[in-house]
């Protein structure tokens, strides 16, 4: 048992919380498998772990970029090291397939390489001054603390998304991972301290939003947050932000689709929706939830992905040929399973594959449900209109390229959306007119690089991006600096007319 008991990381030191509860982690797909014991912490650990970020920031801020990078360096590399057991410990405690865990580590990796070579850059930029022997430029500087509240379904490679990138500006970072995922992040942090994070630079604080995500945002000495969850939460972070100006980025809801043209290779159109709606058990928020077809294509889009979708092995991510895992937890199951009902009665929808739980067997263990697909969805369903984040496709139909366009826009967010098609002018209009962050020509909805910006449009966040060096804004404010070496006072906007 105490191999499976996990602590907080405060100021270097691996502490229990001052509750002296604890949490027990699941597998999702075998409730039999205790991943770990977790700290229930609370507002005391939050003020620790915030002391000692602000403390730390004193020094760190001042560590020379390339030296932050080559720790950054050396991470990375542990990480790529540990991929393995960090990907089979997350398939047990998030369910998703170990393909799939693979790739979320690897994204891990990604973007600490990436914000590691960032040391050598982290460029600023000179401009000429309307003045004579005058010298101006802009420098990044740091915030201060950062505290960060991360998601399930990415538990690794979003807190990276959020740590490196703050690190690499000079920040120091308080986390709160999802309670149904707090190892992923405890296996990070682990790596990161040994190898060479000084203490107070990254802490982790284990527990509920209520308890630990709260005073984490309420905390004045917490300069920035980023938050990646529902819309409905992530607006409640933003107005406990607004009082103190607190940054806040926000990562939020998704209802990406993925629209099928007339001219579309049907196949390649099927194994995007396949893979963007049921990949990670649909809960991304970049999946695909809503697919569109021309009238032309659409029965034999139906009975292709349906066929495919009934066919698809559901079990146990740890098992290389399972192709969907569970969902989270049973509070997740429950909400997918009310939409299916949701569906079921909508006037018009028709249940085309799945709808069910799976029970049986192993399936017992776990919060397992089919593949699900409803065809003949229409714009005033629910089913059409709100979040689902579970193996749920909605499929609707269109005439005309225009009305496809309607459609996709046709919802309050705007992170994800794919075309597919062989006419070029349609997919350049599509890029254009598709409001969304991201968008993906004969490529389904999921799958974003790290050296791209990751967020998006309108309800699903707040006008920031992850990833790339546009994560660099998120975590650095600009200073413009004007050296005047002329030797008398020149007065802006006057003397020089
Ligand atoms: C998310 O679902 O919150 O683009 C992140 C993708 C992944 C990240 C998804 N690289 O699907």
């Amino acid at each position: 048992m105490a191999d499976k008991l996990f602590k907080n990381f405060i100021n270097g030191e691996w502490v229990e919380s001052k509750s002296g509860e604890t949490f027990e982690n699941r597998n999702p797909a075998d409730t039999d498998d205790l991943v770990g014991v977790f700290q229930k912490s609370n507002a005391d650990d939050v003020k620790d772990a915030v002391d000692a970020a602000s403390e730390a920031y004193k020094k760190w801020r001042l560590v020379p970029a390339p030296k932050r990078g080559e720790i950054l360096y050396r991470v990375a590399n542990r990480l790529l090291a540990e991929k393995e057991p960090c990907s089979q410990e997350m398939t047990r405690e998030m369910g998703k397939v170990i393909a799939e865990t693979r790739g979320d580590t690897q994204e891990a990796i990604d973007m600490t390489y990436y914000m590691a070579g960032e040391g050598r850059r982290l460029f600023g930029m000179t401009t000429p001054s309307e003045m004579p022997s005058k010298f101006c430029m802009t420098v990044r500087q740091p915030l201060g603390v950062c505290g960060f509240i991360t998601p399930w379904n990415f538990p690794m490679a979003i807190p990276s998304w959020k740590s490196m990138p703050a690190l690499m500006c000079g920040n120091t970072v308080v986390i709160k991972p999802a309670t149904d995922t707090p190892k992923s992040v405890v296996n990070m942090v682990r790596v990161m301290h040994e190898e060479g994070i000084p203490p107070g630079v990254i802490n982790l604080v284990t527990g509920s939003g209520g308890s630990v995500g709260q005073p984490l945002i309420k905390n004045d000495r917490v300069r920035v947050i980023s938050f990646t969850g529902s819309t409905e939460v992530g607006r409640k972070v933003s107005e406990s932000c607004a009082p103190t100006f607190k940054h806040a980025c926000l990562e939020m809801g998704g209802k990406n689709v993925e629209i099928v043209m007339d001219d579309a290779d049907i196949d390649l159109a099927v194994d995007g929706a396949l893979w963007g709606a049921f990949g990670t058990t649909g809960q991304r928020c970049t999946a695909t939830s809503r697919l569109i077809c021309h009238k032309d294509v659409l029965d034999k889009v139906i009975k292709k992905i349906s066929d495919r979708a009934a066919k698809l092995k559901v079990g146990n991510g740890l098992d290389e040929s399972v192709q969907m895992g569970p969902c989270v937890n049973q509070d997740q199951l429950d909400t997918v399973l009310s939409y299916i009902e949701i569906g079921k009665n909508e006037d018009g929808a028709r249940l085309v594959t799945g709808g069910e739980r799976l029970t049986g067997g192993a399936y017992n263990k776990g919060y397992f449900v089919q593949p699900t697909i409803f065809a003949d969805v229409t714009q005033k369903m629910r089913i059409w209109k709100e979040e689902i984040f579970g193996p749920v496709l909605s499929i609707g139909t269109f005439s005309t390229f225009e009305e496809a366009i309607e459609m996709a826009n046709d919802t309050p967010y705007g992170l994800s959306a794919a075309i597919f098609t062989s006419d070029i002018k349609k997919a350049y209009i599509a890029m254009r007119d598709v409001n969304t962050g991201l968008f993906y020509v004969n490529a389904p909805t999921i799958g974003a690089e790290t050296h791209l910006p990751f967020g998006g449009t309108k309800e699903t966040g707040n006008g920031h991006r992850e990833a790339a060096t546009a994560a660099l804004d998120v975590f650095s404010e600009w200073k413009s600096i004007s050296v005047d070496f002329s030797g008398g006072l020149q007065r802006a906007q006057i003397d020089n007319q």
